[in-house]
């Protein structure tokens, strides 16, 4: 779906997955996002999605067991976000945290780097992540 030249997409919330959890930008292209947190359980539960690289984790006292707490580089960094209550230029990380039945649109060129990237729930100590809430974004180079 395409408008003002912006690709849409949407992606659902679930306990604990993600759909999509694959997508593929290009360096360049105006993105459009809808996060939305589908989960209708009750209660429900909130559910976060941020994009970055390299997974940060803090220790729990176990020496081999660490949490997953996000990332050492937010894939946001620099990155102008469009949103209907304004623009922002994000300095480090960019996450968003919804409650069930909520939704949160953003829109932003894909910055010029280009890999793998991740994106991801860490709510309750990381338990989300590691039951699977996360998903990958292929960044292809421009054509
Ligand atoms: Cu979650």
């Amino acid at each position: 779906m395409m408008a003002d030249g912006y690709h849409h997409y949407t992606i659902d919330e679930h306990n604990f997955y993600y759909t999509p959890s694959h997508l593929v930008w290009h360096v360049g292209e105006k993105v459009e996002i809808t996060l939305d947190n589908r989960n209708h359980a009750r209660p429900g539960l909130n559910h976060q999605w941020n994009m970055g690289r390299g997974l940060a984790s803090d220790a729990t006292g176990f020496v081999e067991h660490r949490e997953p707490t996000g990332w050492k580089t937010n894939f946001f960094a620099g990155v102008t976000i469009n949103t209907k209550s304004g623009v922002e230029k994000i300095q480090k990380d960019f996450s968003v945290s919804l409650t069930p039945g909520q939704h949160f649109t953003f829109k932003f060129i894909v910055p010029n780097k280009p890999g793998k990237w991740t994106y991801g729930c860490f709510l309750q100590n990381g338990q989300h992540f590691m039951d699977g809430m996360q998903g990958v974004v292929d960044v292809k180079p421009s054509i």
